[in-house]
């Protein structure tokens, strides 16, 4: 009897493992039919009632169906694992000949970059960093650079005043007063900063940048200005842009000269951009005059020194050959991704 018992066992799990669909499905298949309370079990409770010479023979036929059931249980579930993890593995596929999402990455405004190579290039020639203030004081901008209020300089700097006495610095020149005040020569500094004035046209802009220099030591000569200012110009453009030096006057240096590039847009042809002269100015310099160093307490027969301040929006029109001074702030992408 329990003989027939589990050959109508055999069927029936044959039958519903054919219509199994997944590993959970055999997994309740195993509890249904090998479990602690599954159905052969209970088929095995009624072996006691069966004849002692039988038993051994109806227990090997019992635990026969056990160990084929259950691999062919392990072997099922296998099967369907494997097709699981392959539907799976297909289903999220990364589909590597797509385009991926363009990123955007940031990268430095053509100021900074000139601003960082000027500094990079004084650097070598053993000029060290210093800052000053945005907001100034009339002394420092123009007194102590020997610029009373009724000299005719004044004009030419387009200040934006603020209140009580204070301004928009309109040169970073101020901050080589500050630093002789504090400190004793040699004094060997660049000061790269923003400064202000009311001006604007296709090369002026009223917030721009400078680099001021000041060199002062015990004998210092307008040669060595000139060695200083042509290795940078060498260094910055190349050896092939034409520079000159022409005469100027600054009432802080005491000979003063101005420095011209040829213009990169036109290769000194003449264009719009500078002004059809061929020339684009880039920074004044001269000798530092006898009456600032005495503003602070220095003695003019002791220490001489030059200094110069260079326009950075200048190098980098001319570098990159920008035609318009107010495309650096437009904010423009198409334009700043180009560098
Ligand atoms: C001065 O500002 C002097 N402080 C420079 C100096 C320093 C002379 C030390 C002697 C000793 P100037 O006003 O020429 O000089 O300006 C210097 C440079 O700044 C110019 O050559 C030009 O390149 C740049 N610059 C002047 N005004 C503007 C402006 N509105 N926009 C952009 N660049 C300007």
């Amino acid at each position: 009897m329990i003989e027939g018992q589990l050959k109508e066992l055999k069927d029936s799990a044959d039958a519903e493992l054919a219509q199994a669909t997944g590993v959970q499905d055999v997994e309740l298949l195993r509890v249904k039919y090998l479990g602690k309370k599954g159905a052969l079990t209970d088929i095995l409770k009624g072996l006691a009632a069966v004849d002692s010479s039988e038993r051994p023979r109806i227990g090997q036929l019992a635990n026969q169906f056990k160990t084929e059931l259950s691999d062919q249980l392990t072997l099922k579930a296998e099967e369907f694992a494997a097709t699981e993890t392959q539907a799976r593995l297909d289903r999220d596929r990364v589909d590597i000949h797509l385009p991926s999402f363009r990123r955007h990455t940031g990268r430095l405004h053509p100021v900074q970059r000139v601003m960082r190579e000027v500094q990079e290039i004084f650097g070598r020639l053993g000029f060290s960093v210093k800052e000053g203030p945005d907001v100034e004081t009339e002394h420092y901008n123009f007194e102590s650079l020997n610029i009373p209020s009724d000299h005719p300089a004044r004009d030419m700097h387009d200040t934006f005043y603020l209140k009580m006495g204070q301004l928009l610095r309109t040169h970073t020149s101020p901050v080589q007063i500050r630093t002789m005040e504090t400190q004793r020569p040699p004094i060997k500094i660049i000061v790269p900063g923003n400064v202000y004035r009311c001006d604007m046209d296709i090369t002026h802009s009223p917030m721009f940048h400078q680099v001021e220099g000041l060199y002062v030591d015990e004998s210092v000569s307008f040669a060595q200005l000139k060695g200083t200012l042509t290795y940078f110009l060498r260094e910055f453009f190349g050896h092939e842009r034409d520079v000159r030096f022409r005469p100027s006057y600054f009432p802080f240096t005491e000979p003063s000269t101005e420095v011209d590039v040829q213009c990169g847009r036109c290769d000194g042809a003449g264009c719009a951009s500078c002004k059809y002269s061929g020339w684009l100015e880039i920074l004044g310099a001269g000798m530092v005059n006898r009456k600032v160093f005495e503003s602070v307490g220095y003695d003019p027969d002791q220490v001489t020194g030059f200094a110069f301040g260079i326009g950075i929006e200048r190098l980098a029109m001319l570098k990159y050959k920008i035609s318009d001074i107010r495309l650096l702030y437009e904010n423009d992408l198409r334009f700043l991704s180009q560098f």
